[in-house]
């Protein structure tokens, strides 16, 4: 690939241009002035001048895009976790120093009208943060890229505490408008839904199907610009919002459908009205599929008008100018749809459809969890999707011709290949299908990778060697060091210059300052003044003072089991235990944070919540600890928040159990910002740790072999809480009412889930070795300039997490895309 990137100066405007735009903006687009405007005002001038600059390069890398008439990706994605975008967008076109000093002449704080922007918050936790970064790298990058997604009207909730408890609130990011966002009515797009499959016989007796849908509904697309880094390409995020449709089949009301239709009552708005929480109840199931089934075809056809408007109705070429990329199952529908377009209405045969199909869609797996793949009832595809359902047989059909070939008469690996589950209620598997309809499949890091060919698609990587392979996630080092890290960026600009952000490698430079007393004071003290910030900040959302001299131990994360909020939990309890057994029991004082969403219907996750908040309500005020531990849990923890916590952040808790993880992305997030990893040997960590180096890092636990073993044998965790007696006495500490006056057995469900349960995440099996590691890191933290050291190695070896690295690879090894300059 020659996707060489200079590192070009970024544009730089007058500021008295900015200034003037500004103000220009505030009389003329906002009705209000200099003297009446509040931080909101501002803020939407201030966007408003900026999009100004970022609309110019929209129309251009345009333009270069349709005259080089490139190949590009779309990446399909239910989720893009974008956060704000002012920040970003001022430090990618290299406006934010003039844009600060323009607004602090007119007495304005940039940073204040910054917090105006609510967050969009379009996604649930990594998969959704990993397609915002991707974006951003594919611009950076200037490849030709389209970002397909939901123009959800509420993201996901926004979470509050009440008596310790999560309460769920909804999310109105768009209730003022979004400054950032264009409708473009003339692609409105007609998605058809519903209905039935007519079989027509063509004139030379071939046969035929049509579709008549019983509900047709509008998708509305809604643009938000992509800036890259450098200001030069700005590429699209495209996402569709539903309307109903004035458009009416009158064939169908005449048969029928109509009332079918109106009995299921999907109001066409509803379908992008919420995004569903990861956890996925099987009452609203139903509009999960036409979401994802709505999005999917929207930008399929959204795509072909393009490719159409190029090439005509010669598709011979398609897949060469068209890849997409599946963020999970979840856009799956669109190989179906792809089959569907290519047989029903460009009328090609079934091999040369499946030709194109299968050399245009490539898939990444998020997840290895069994419980997280998803499957649909064949009943729901029939009723909504009719003709989609006869294709898939078709396809799974054909498939089982190769698999009789490769394994004659075994139907037991037919069974496991197969996209249609047998039984009670047949379900159409979604990963196969994605399996089966790409021409690559990816995991996100290597033991990831490892284990999906291993464990996850074993027969399917037999008959495909080359299909399956490994792309390590990454984030992007724009927003999370340049833009939230100032004071740290600065630092490392005048250290090793300014094109680490393009060049994430160069941080490698950082390493011959890393015994350097004087540097390591230097960025020590950044670090204490992000965490003076950070503390000013829990205090005002919290209440809760925390010392900044203390370490700041941070687990932030989506609640789960497997990602073990609750050993976290435990261990504060035991070293709380320990402090009131022994008040001399030596620590370094620590502050823990947790910042985490639990999905609405995970009932134990909820739990946990509730038991972190009453273990802090506890621990806080017990005088006995002498400021020793403090917990705090940060309300409604999202993409901005993250922003503040990480350059804060000293130690970073990455403790799933071995295997579960796929790769993690907030480890990499806290690394760069030199906090140190107490981490199990579990996805993107076990990457970390080799770069890093093994003394730079905290590895505990079971390693994903281990984890196996046990399971093997029988793990049983009351030979844990028998064998150890801290253990005991924290989970028995649970049953009482210590944490909860006058509520004994309020924290039961989580002692019960532990041993009574089965202890399925291993936290018992974990626990000791934990309680080392932590020590371990207790311990170092309290030699100064050794602590400094590592933090400043976790700095300087974490280039390979740059999310354009894994965008590289994606082109090289997936994509196969050339870059396309914009003047
Ligand atoms: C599925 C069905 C119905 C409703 C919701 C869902 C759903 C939504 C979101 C299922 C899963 C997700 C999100 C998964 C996710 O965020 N996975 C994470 O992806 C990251 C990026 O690759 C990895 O770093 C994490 O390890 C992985 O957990």
């Amino acid at each position: 690939m020659s996707a060489k990137n200079t590192f070009s100066k970024p544009s730089s405007l007058p500021k008295n241009t900015i200034k003037d735009a500004i103000v220009r903006h505030l009389h003329c687009s906002l009705g209000t002035d200099e003297n009446k405007a509040n931080n909101h005002a501002w803020w939407k001038a201030t966007c408003a001048s900026v999009q100004e600059h970022v609309l110019e390069q929209l129309r251009k890398t345009q333009k270069s895009h349709y005259l080089n008439d490139t190949r590009a990706v779309h990446y399909f994605s239910a989720e893009f976790l974008m956060g704000r975008l002012m920040s970003n967008n001022l430090h990618n076109l290299g406006l934010f120093e003039q844009t600060d000093q323009a607004l602090k002449e007119l007495g304005v704080n940039l940073t204040d009208i910054m917090e105006e922007e609510p967050d969009m918050a379009l996604g649930n936790g990594g998969l959704g943060r990993l397609a915002a970064c991707f974006i951003d790298s594919l611009a950076t990058l200037d490849m030709p890229a389209v970002g397909y997604g939901l123009h959800y009207e509420h993201g996901l909730f926004r979470q509050e505490i009440k008596n310790g408890e999560q309460i769920e609130r909804p999310d109105s990011w768009r209730d003022y408008g979004n400054p950032w966002e264009i409708c473009r009515p003339e692609s409105i797009q007609e998605i058809p839904l519903y209905g039935y499959v007519e079989t027509k016989y063509g004139e030379n007796g071939e046969i035929k199907k049509e579709w008549h849908p019983g509900l047709i509904v509008k998708g509305l697309p809604w643009d938000i610009p992509v800036v890259g880094y450098g200001g030069k390409t700005v590429n699209v995020l495209r996402l569709w919002q539903s309307q109903a449709s004035d458009y009416f089949n009158w064939d169908v009301f005449n048969a029928g459908g109509y009332v079918d239709a109106q009995k299921e009552n999907v109001q066409a708005e509803t379908i992008s009205k919420v995004l569903y929480p990861n956890d996925e109840t099987e009452a609203g199931k139903e509009l999960r599929l036409i979401q994802q089934y709505f999005f999917s075809a929207c930008s399929l056809k959204d795509i072909i008008r393009r490719y159409k408007r190029a090439h005509g109705d010669d598709w011979s070429r398609f897949s060469s100018q068209v890849v997409i990329q599946l963020n999970d199952t979840h856009p799956a529908i669109a190989i179906p749809e792809l089959m569907r377009i290519l047989l029903d209405r460009a009328e090609l045969n079934w091999d040369s459809a499946w030709k194109i199909c299968s050399k245009t869609f490539a898939y990444t797996n998020h997840t290895l969890l069994p419980e997280a793949l998803e499957k649909w009832p064949a009943r729901m595809f029939k009723k909504i999707l009719p003709r989609h359902l006869e294709i898939i047989y078709e396809i799974n059909h054909h498939f089982m011709s190769e698999v009789e070939k490769v394994w004659p008469g075994d139907n037991v690996i037919k069974q496991k290949l197969s996209i249609i589950e047998e039984g009670n209620e047949k379900m159409i598997r979604m990963g196969n299908l994605s399996v089966i309809g790409s021409f690559a499949v990816n995991g996100v890091a290597e033991i990831h990778s490892a284990l999906v060919k291993k464990n996850l698609f074993p027969e399917f990587h037999e008959m495909w060697p080359n299909k399956l392979t490994n792309v390590t996630n990454g984030i992007t080092p724009r927003r999370w060091l340049k833009a939230c890290n100032p004071k740290l960026s600065a630092l490392i600009d005048e250290k090793i210059g300014n094109d680490w952000p393009l060049h994430l490698e160069k941080l490698e430079q950082l390493s011959q300052f890393a015994d350097n007393a004087k540097f390591q004071k230097q960025f020590m003290k950044i670090k204490h003044e992000n965490k003076v910030a950070l503390a000013k900040e829990v205090l005002a959302l919290t209440g809760i003072e925390i010392n900044p001299k203390a370490i700041f131990d941070v687990q932030i994360k989506r609640l789960h089991e497997y990602k073990r909020q609750h050993l976290n939990l435990l261990h504060i309890m035991a070293l709380y235990r320990r402090l009131l057994e022994n008040p001399n029991y030596d620590m370094q004082p620590r502050v823990f944070l947790f910042g985490a969403k639990a999905a609405p219907g995970y009932k134990l996750a909820k739990d946990i919540i509730y038991a972190i908040n009453q273990v802090a309500e506890k621990v806080n005020n017990d005088k006995r600890v002498n400021g020793k531990i403090k917990v705090v849990f940060l309300p409604n923890y999202r993409v901005s928040l993250a922003e503040k916590i990480i350059p804060a952040a000293d130690v970073s808790e990455q403790i799933s159990t071995a295997g579960l993880e796929a790769s993690g992305t907030g480890n990499m997030k806290l690394s760069l910002n030199g906090a140190l990893t107490v981490g199990t040997l579990d996805g993107a960590n076990i990457e970390i740790a080799e770069e890093v180096g093994d003394e730079n890092i905290f590895i505990f636990g079971l390693n994903v072999d281990e984890v196996h073993e046990l399971d093997k044998v029988g793990y049983n965790p009351f030979d844990f809480y028998y064998n150890n007696k801290e253990i005991k006495a924290v989970l028995d500490w649970l049953e009482t009412d210590y944490f909860t006056p006058g509520k004994p057995g309020a924290l039961a469900s989580l002692k019960y889930s532990l041993l009574e349960g089965g202890d399925p995440y291993k936290v018992l099996a974990d626990f000791e070795s934990y309680s080392d590691a932590q020590q371990k890191a207790d311990k170092a933290y309290g030699d100064k300039s050794g602590w400094a050291k590592m933090a400043i190695l976790n700095t300087a070896r974490m280039g390979k997490f740059t999310s354009d690295r894994s965008i590289k690879d994606y082109v090289e090894k997936i994509w196969q895309l050339e870059p396309c300059t914009v003047e």
